[in-house]
């Protein structure tokens, strides 16, 4: 197991050439995965079908031998399994039942009651253990708290974080009521996960980045602290990629912070920065510019060979800065991950 290229680089070590893999690598670029989606019926019914959801986790595996598979699922699960209806609107994107109030958040289901919902993912995790190829590290993840709480208090995403940040500011008790109760359920969702077989964790803070001053420590860095300790200690040696997209300065010190083994960095920084200042910390993952397997040509090939330089002195997983996108060209994935392979 411990041969595996993720996991290396996640305990420190400087490999000649990193591994690699894609956030959103299955998705909607890949016929196959629209395909699958479509035999489901939709986007949820294929998260909830474990055959399903290990087949599309499985297809960017066989189509690229990447280094990593990340578990099919979403961040917006765990909030459903709380009780809390979701739905996708299509073309626009996930909507939920707004959680606003202190009797919404009271209201929200016992811990003991999300693994009833949340079972078919961990057969799915279970499927994947057994299929995935014996050097092919298996990731599960979760939202982080707050990337979680944006969602459930505006019932929608992109731009739409002012909502937390109201109630935050309005309504402070019952703000922090829900964090809470989300670090302590996404405690419990990611350890069912490495019991069912997941062998690296990654917590996606999507909207870290609009956190500012002492609400980075209060909102970003505690929770992300409070479930990396208690996933450590019920699983020792358990690693822990930690995304804080978008934090900037903020992801200095991170790692030290949370005691995460791998900080994830979005290309809003530049690989030089983030091998200087994060780097010389703890192995980083990224961080690709996901428009470059859109427009592809001499482009893509010489970033991608510039991440991969940038990054040589020290531990790295090759990745995008964010996940690519549903216009994508398949075939310039492969020309990317040649690239890498080829040593930069
Ligand atoms: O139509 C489709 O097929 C749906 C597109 C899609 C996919 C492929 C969504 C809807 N979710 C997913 C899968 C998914 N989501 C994975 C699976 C593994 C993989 O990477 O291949 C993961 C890890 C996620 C995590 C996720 N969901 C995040 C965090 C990462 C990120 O992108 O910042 C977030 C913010 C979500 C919410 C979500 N789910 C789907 C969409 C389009 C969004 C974001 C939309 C918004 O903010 O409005």
């Amino acid at each position: 197991m411990s041969e595996k290229k993720i996991l290396r680089a996640l305990r420190g070590e400087v490999q000649p050439v990193p591994p690699v893999w894609m956030m959103r690598q299955a998705g909607r670029y890949l016929p196959e995965y629209r395909a699958t989606r479509a035999e489901a019926g939709d986007f949820l019914r294929l998260c909830y079908n474990s055959e399903l959801a290990a087949e599309v986790t499985l297809q960017p595996i066989r189509r690229y031998g990447f280094d990593a598979a990340i578990l099919f699922a979403d961040i917006l699960l765990l909030p459903q399994a709380l009780g809390r209806e979701l739905w996708f609107e299509t073309g626009e994107g996930p909507r939920m039942e707004t959680t606003t109030s202190a009797a919404e958040v009271a209201g929200l289901r016992p811990d003991e009651a999300i693994h009833e919902t949340l079972a078919p993912v961990y057969q799915t995790l279970r499927i994947l253990k057994r299929e995935l190829p014996a050097e092919t590290t298996l990731i599960g993840f979760a939202g982080a708290p707050w990337t979680v709480a944006t969602y459930m208090i505006a019932g929608r995403g992109k731009e739409e974080q002012a909502g937390a940040h109201r109630l935050k500011r309005e309504d402070r008790a019952t703000f922090e009521a829900l964090i809470d109760r989300l670090t302590g359920a996404t405690i419990e969702y990611l350890s069912a996960q490495v019991e069912a077989g997941a062998e690296v964790i990654k917590l996606f803070d999507s909207w870290a980045g609009s956190l500012k001053g002492q609400d980075v420590q209060d909102f970003a860095v505690k929770p992300a602290a409070k479930i990396i300790a208690a996933l450590k200690a019920r699983h020792p040696g358990l690693p822990v990629i930690a995304f804080p997209r978008e934090a900037g300065a903020g992801y200095i010190g991170f790692a030290g912070a949370t005691g995460a083994d791998c900080v994830a960095v979005d290309n809003s920084v530049s690989p030089e920065w983030a091998a200087e200042h994060v780097q010389k910390e703890i192995c980083v993952q990224g961080n690709l510019a996901p428009h470059h397997l859109v427009t592809g040509g001499e482009d893509l090939i010489r970033e991608t060979r510039h991440v991969v330089r940038a990054f040589s002195k020290g531990p790295h997983i090759f990745n995008l800065g964010h996940g690519i996108t549903p216009d994508a060209d398949p075939d310039n994935v492969q020309r990317m991950i040649d690239a890498v392979r080829e040593g930069g």
